[in-house]
C-alpha cells in the first residue's frame, strides 16, 4: 500500500457546493443516487478530471448534466472527465449493508442501518471527493420499509416526510452547515427517544433526543443530562453556542470506536450512552458523561472548524480531548480527574512514544489513517494544548481560542492555524513550541539541585529520545510548575518555569531548611522526570504537598523506585525492607488521614500499574521483565496487606456501610474495592468471603463488579458461583455480559489462558461485534500476567485473533498489534516469541492495509 505524505498536500481541483443524496434503503441492497454540483476551484491547479474516491464500489451509472459521462476507474476511484467550469454529476451505486463487517460506510447493526464515515467510510457509500477539505451542503432523501425502519434520521433538520402507502415511507433532511463527507450520517431503525429541550444562551430552543431500542430507554437519562451539562459548559467556558434546532444521539451496538460527532446526528457505541446503577459502574457513568461531552464539543472543534487533511487530526481531537477533560474536571473534581488522565496517558501514550509506532501528534506520513487514531494524537495532543494554556494563563488562552473560532469558522484548518491563533490572541511567541507538533518521543528531564545561600539552584537537562525516522531531536520548551518546600513543614509558593534549552539552571527561593522540590505539579508537561529523591523526601511530599496531584505523584515515585529495583533484583535485603516499610507507612497514613475524602484516598492507594513499571524498567539499554514486575508488585501488595490487615478490613467495613446515594458513596465504593484487592494478595480466604459478601449485598454494579473482579483472580469456591450468578442475572444485557467476559480475561487466575480460550467458544462470543472482541481478547492483551506468560501462549493467542479478525474488521484487528510491537524493550526470551508472532502474521500474506502497516512498522 502506498505511503501518503503530509508534504504532498494539494487543494482539490473542484469544489462541491451542494450534494444531493437519495437512499432507497434495504439491508442487502441499498440504492444510492448521488448528485454533486461541482465547480472548478480557482485556488487549485486546474484539471479536466474529477477524481471521486471509492472503496469496493461499482458505478451503476454516471451522468454529467443529464447525459452519459466519459468516465473510467482508477483502482477503487472513479475519474470523470469534465470539460467546463461547472457541472452536475450524478452517480448511482448499490451497496450491501448487511455484508459490511468492517462497520465503515453504511452497515447493519441489530436490525437498524447506520453509517460511520470518518475517516474514509463515505467512499464505501458513493463515489465522492472523500477528503476533509471538500465542504458541501447536503440535502438527503431516504426511503425504506416502514415496519423495519420507522425512524429515519440524517444530519441537520427534517424538512419533509411522507408515506408511500405501500409499506414504505420517506424523509427529507437538509443540513444548512457545509461539511466534509466524514461528518455525513444516516440512521434508519426501530428506535425510541428520550427527549428534553435545551435553550441556548441566545434563546434558541434545541430539541435533544437520545435514540435507543425500546428496551434500553430507561437507561438514557444520564446521557441526556450529560448532553445538557455539556451544552451549558461550552457556552460558559468557551463561549460556544449550539447552531441547529435539533441534536440527535443514536446508540448502536456494533461500533468500531466510542462515538462519532456527525453534524446534528451523533452515532454512539451503546457503551457510552446506556447507564443505570444496576448495570453501569461509577466509571461507566463518568465515561458516558465524558464521551457525550467530547462529541458535543466537536460541534465547534471539528465540525464548524474541521481539518484540512488527516495529518491535522490532532487539531480537532487533541483540542476536543482537552475540552472534555476540562469539562470533567469541572464536573467531578479537578485533582482526581487529572490523576486519572495522567494515568491513562502513561499507560497508553508513553509506551506508544517509546515504541516502533511512535509518531508526532501531527504525523508526517501514513498508509492507513485509521491507525493514527492514537493516544498520541488524542491524549498527547491534548497535553500539548494544555501546556499552551499553562504558559499563557486561562484568560489569554480564552482570547486565543476565541480568535481561532472566529478566524477559521467554516474552514478546514491546520494545526499551524491553531498555534498562530493562540499566538495572536494570547500575545505569545510559540515559535519553538511548534516542535511539540513535529517531534515524537517523551522528553526526559534529569533534575539536580544545589543550595546557595537562600537560593535553590535547580538544574534541568532535557533529552528527547530518538524515535523511528527522527534520530536527532531539538530541545523543546517545557513548562513546569514547581515549588520548593522545606522539610521543616514550610511550603514554598508555586511558580511556572519554562525549560527551553538542553540544560538550564533556575534560581528558586527557599522556604526554609532542607528543601524538597515539588516538580511538574499538576503534570504541566507530558515528560518523564528523572531524579533520585530520598525516600524520606518522597514520604514528606506524599503527606504534605499542597498540590494533590504532586502528593499522589510522590507515592507513585516511591512505588516505582522500589518496584523497579525489586524487579531488577538490585535491592539488598535492607533496601527491600526499608522500601516496603516506607510504602506501608504512606498507605497507613492515607488510610488514616481524616482530611482526605475517599475519592482522593482511592487515588493514593493505587500502586503504579504493571504497564507503567514496564516503561520505568525499560529505560536506556535496560529491558523490561514483565514476569519479574508482576512478582514484585504482587509481593508488595501482600506485604502491605499483611502489615495493614486490620486497617484494610476496617476501611472495607467503613466504606461498605456508606449507602449508594450518599454523596460520599462514589469515593467509598472506589476505596472498598481497592482494599479488597489488597487483602486478597495476603489473605485469599478472607478476601474471598468478604468479596462474596460484598457481591451478595451489592445494590449497584460498582460494588458487584468490584467484588467479582477480586474473586476472578482467586482460585476459590466463591468464584464460580458468583460468575454464574452474574451471567444468569445479566444474560440479556450485552454491555454487562461484556463485563463478564472482561473480568475473566483480566484476571490473575493461574488458568486465565484456558479460561479465555473457553470463553471464545461461548455461545455469546462473536468475533463480529467489536465490543465483544474488546471485552475478551483486547482485555486479555492488556492482562500483564496472562499475555506475557513466559512460554508465549498469550502472544500466540493474540496473533491468532489478529489473523482471524483481519478479513472481517481490519481496523479492530490492527488495534491488537501494538501489544506485540513492544518486543524490542522486553527481555530476550519473550522478545523472540513476540517477534516470531509478528513475523507469522506478516508471512500469512493478504493482510489489510491497517494490519500490514502496524505489523511491518513493528518489525522495522
Ligand atoms: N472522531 C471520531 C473518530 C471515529 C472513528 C475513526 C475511525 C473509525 C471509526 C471511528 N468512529 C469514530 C471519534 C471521536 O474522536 O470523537
Ligand atoms: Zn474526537
Amino acid at each position: 500500500p502506498p505511503v501518503i505524505r503530509r508534504e504532498d498536500y494539494a487543494p482539490f481541483a473542484w469544489a462541491v457546493p451542494t450534494t444531493r443524496l437519495d437512499f432507497r434503503l434495504a439491508p442487502d441492497a441499498t440504492r444510492v443516487t448521488a448528485t454533486l454540483d461541482v465547480e472548478r476551484n480557482p485556488a487549485a491547479d486546474p484539471s479536466p478530471e474529477l477524481r471521486l474516491n471509492g472503496d469496493s464500489l461499482t458505478a451503476e451509472s454516471v451522468t454529467v448534466d443529464g447525459a452519459p459521462a466519459t468516465w473510467r476507474m482508477d483502482g477503487p476511484d472513479l475519474i470523470v472527465t469534465l470539460p467546463g467550469e461547472r457541472h452536475s454529476v450524478e452517480i448511482v451505486t448499490i451497496i450491501d449493508p448487511s455484508a459490511n463487517t468492517q462497520l465503515m460506510g453504511l452497515y447493519a447493526s441489530n436490525g437498524m442501518l447506520c453509517t460511520q464515515c470518518e475517516s474514509e467510510g463515505f467512499r464505501r457509500i458513493t463515489f465522492f471527493p472523500d477528503r476533509p477539505d471538500v465542504l458541501s451542503t447536503y440535502a438527503v432523501r431516504m426511503e425504506g420499509d416502514k415496519a423495519a425502519f420507522p425512524i429515519l434520521l440524517c444530519n441537520g433538520n427534517r424538512v419533509a416526510e411522507g408515506d408511500n402507502g405501500d409499506g414504505t415511507h420517506w424523509a427529507e433532511w437538509h443540513d444548512p452547515w457545509p461539511k466534509p463527507s466524514y461528518l455525513f450520517a444516516l440512521v434508519a431503525g426501530d428506535l425510541v427517544a428520550n427527549s428534553k429541550p435545551f435553550t441556548t444562551v441566545s434563546g434558541r430552543k434545541v430539541e435533544c433526543n437520545v435514540w435507543v431500542r425500546a428496551e434500553d430507554l430507561a437507561r438514557t437519562d444520564h446521557a441526556l443530562e450529560s448532553l445538557h451539562r455539556s451544552m451549558k459548559w461550552d457556552e460558559e467556558v468557551f463561549g460556544r453556542e449550539y447552531d441547529l434546532d435539533l441534536y440527535n444521539i443514536v446508540a448502536v451496538s456494533d461500533f468500531n470506536m466510542g462515538a462519532m460527532e456527525n453534524k446534528g446526528l451523533n452515532v454512539f457505541n451503546t457503551k457510552y450512552v446506556l447507564a443505570d446503577p444496576d448495570t453501569a459502574t461509577d466509571a461507566d457513568f463518568d465515561a458516558v458523561e465524558g464521551v457525550i461531552a467530547h462529541e458535543y464539543f466537536h460541534n465547534w472543534s471539528g465540525n464548524r472548524i474541521t481539518c484540512r487533511d488527516w495529518f491535522q487530526l490532532s487539531l480537532k481531537e487533541g483540542f476536543t480531548v482537552l475540552r472534555d477533560q476540562m469539562f470533567s474536571q469541572d464536573m467531578r473534581g479537578e485533582a482526581v480527574k487529572r490523576i486519572e488522565d495522567v494515568r491513562i496517558l502513561r499507560a497508553a501514550q508513553f509506551p506508544e512514544d517509546a515504541g516502533p509506532l511512535a509518531h508526532p501528534i501531527r504525523p508526517d506520513s501514513y498508509r492507513e489513517i485509521s491507525n493514527f487514531y492514537t493516544a498520541t494524537v488524542y491524549n498527547k495532543g491534548a497535553e500539548v494544548i494544555r501546556m499552551m494554556r499553562s504558559m499563557v494563563g486561562e484568560t489569554r488562552f480564552r482570547a486565543g481560542t476565541d480568535l481561532y473560532f472566529d478566524r477559521h469558522d467554516g474552514e478546514a484548518a491546520t494545526c499551524e492555524d491553531f498555534v498562530r491563533a493562540i499566538e495572536d490572541g494570547a500575545g505569545v511567541d510559540l515559535g519553538q513550541f511548534r516542535l511539540w507538533y513535529s517531534q515524537a518521543g517523551t522528553p526526559r528531564i534529569a533534575v539536580s539541585q544545589m543550595v546557595e545561600g537562600d537560593t535553590l539552584k535547580l538544574t534541568l537537562k532535557q533529552t528527547v529520545p530518538a524515535t523511528p525516522g527522527q534520530p536527532d531531536k531539538q530541545p523543546m520548551p517545557i513548562p513546569l510548575k514547581v515549588a520548593v518546600h522545606s522539610r521543616s513543614g514550610a511550603l514554598g509558593a508555586e511558580q511556572l518555569i519554562v525549560l527551553d534549552s538542553a540544560e538550564q539552571t533556575f534560581d528558586l527561593p527557599l522556604a526554609g531548611p532542607d528543601p524538597v522540590v515539588s516538580i511538574n505539579r499538576g503534570f504541566t508537561a507530558p515528560v518523564v522526570i528523572e531524579r533520585s529523591l530520598s525516600r524520606e523526601d518522597l514520604v514528606f511530599l506524599a503527606a504534605h504537598d499542597d498540590d494533590p496531584f504532586a502528593r499522589s505523584e510522590a507515592l507513585q515515585e516511591l512505588g516505582v523506585a522500589h518496584l523497579v529495583g525489586a524487579a531488577r533484583g538490585t535491592l539488598s535485603a535492607e533496601e527491600q525492607a526499608d522500601g516496603e516499610a516506607a510504602i506501608i507507612a504512606a498507605f497507613r497514613a492515607s488510610l488514616a488521614d481524616a482530611a482526605l475524602d475517599d475519592a482522593m484516598r482511592g487515588e493514593l492507594l493505587v500502586l503504579p500499574s504493571e504497564t507503567y513499571l514496564f516503561e520505568a524498567m525499560a529505560t536506556g539499554t535496560q529491558l523490561a521483565d514483565p514476569g519479574a514486575i508482576h512478582t514484585a508488585r504482587e509481593g508488595l501488595k501482600a506485604a502491605i496487606a499483611t502489615a495493614l490487615a486490620g486497617e484494610l478490613q476496617a476501611a472495607h467495613a467503613r466504606t461498605s456501610a456508606i449507602p449508594l446515594d450518599d454523596p460520599a458513596g462514589r469515593g467509598a465504593r472506589k476505596v472498598k474495592t481497592l482494599v479488597l484487592g489488597l487483602i486478597a494478595a495476603a489473605d485469599p480466604a478472607t478476601a474471598a468471603s468478604l468479596a462474596a459478601a460484598q457481591y451478595d449485598a451489592a445494590d449497584n454494579m460498582t460494588g458487584r463488579q468490584g467484588a467479582l473482579m477480586v474473586l476472578c483472580s482467586l482460585d476459590v469456591p466463591e468464584r464460580e458461583a458468583r460468575l454464574a450468578a452474574f451471567y444468569e442475572r445479566y444474560k440479556d444485557n450485552a454491555l454487562v455480559i461484556d463485563k463478564w467476559f472482561t473480568l475473566q480475561a483480566l484476571s490473575f487466575h493461574p488458568d486465565v489462558i484456558a479460561h479465555v480460550r473457553k470463553l471464545a467458544e461461548h455461545p455469546d462470543f462473536t468475533i463480529r461485534n467489536p465490543n465483544r472482541v474488546r471485552s475478551l481478547h483486547m482485555a486479555f492483551a492488556g492482562n500483564p500476567k496472562g499475555f506475557h506468560k513466559a512460554d508465549g501462549e498469550g502472544y500466540r493467542m493474540v496473533a491468532d485473533v489478529i489473523l482471524a479478525l483481519d478479513p472481517i474488521n481490519p481496523q479492530t484487528a490492527a488495534r491488537f498489534v501494538p501489544a506485540l510491537g513492544r518486543w524490542r524493550r522486553i527481555e530476550p526470551g519473550r522478545a523472540a516469541l513476540m517477534k516470531a508472532e509478528l513475523e507469522r502474521i506478516l508471512a500469512s500474506g493478504n493482510l489489510s492495509r491497517d494490519t500490514f502497516e502496524q505489523v511491518s512498522r513493528s518489525l522495522e
